[in-house]
C-alpha cells in the first residue's frame, strides 16, 4: 500500500470519528440547568458570539430569570427576543440584563437575536 493511501485512510477514518461524535453521541454543547437561589431559579447566558450556554433547562413552575451578560459590541446581539413570551429585550453592553421568564407551561422554547440570526434554546420541564 502507499504511503498516500494509507494517509488517506487515516484521515477517513479520523472524519467518521468525528462525524460519529458530532451526530450521535451526547456532548455537552453548552446545556445548563439553572440553580434554585431563594425560591428562584437564576441562569446566566453570556453574549459573546452567540449565546453560551446554548441551552438553558428550567424547572417547571419555579419562577425563572435568566441573565444575560453582553460582551458582544455588534449590534447584531443587542436585542434578545423570546416570540413564546412575548419578550423584545435590549440588552446593554458590558452590563447583565436580566429577563424574568414564565416557566408554567412544559415545552421547548427557542429565542435569538434581534435578526434572527443566533439562536438559543430554553427548556422547561
Ligand atoms: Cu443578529
Amino acid at each position: 500500500m502507499l504511503v498516500s493511501q494509507g494517509l488517506t485512510l487515516v484521515i477517513v477514518a479520523v472524519l467518521i470519528v468525528l462525524i460519529v461524535w458530532w451526530f450521535f453521541l451526547p456532548h455537552d454543547r453548552g446545556q445548563v440547568q439553572a440553580t434554585i437561589q431563594g425560591g428562584k431559579q437564576v441562569v446566566q447566558v453570556t453574549v459573546d458570539g452567540g449565546y453560551q450556554p446554548e441551552t438553558v433547562v428550567l424547572k417547571q413552575g419555579i419562577p425563572a430569570q435568566i441573565q444575560f451578560d453582553r460582551r458582544d459590541p455588534s449590534s447584531c446581539l443587542e436585542q434578545v427576543v423570546f416570540p413564546d413570551f412575548g419578550v423584545n429585550q435590549f440588552l446593554t453592553e458590558k452590563a447583565i440584563t436580566k429577563i424574568d421568564l414564565d416557566t408554567s407551561k412544559p415545552g421547548q422554547y427557542t429565542y435569538a437575536c434581534g435578526m434572527d440570526m443566533f439562536h438559543g434554546q430554553v427548556i422547561i420541564k
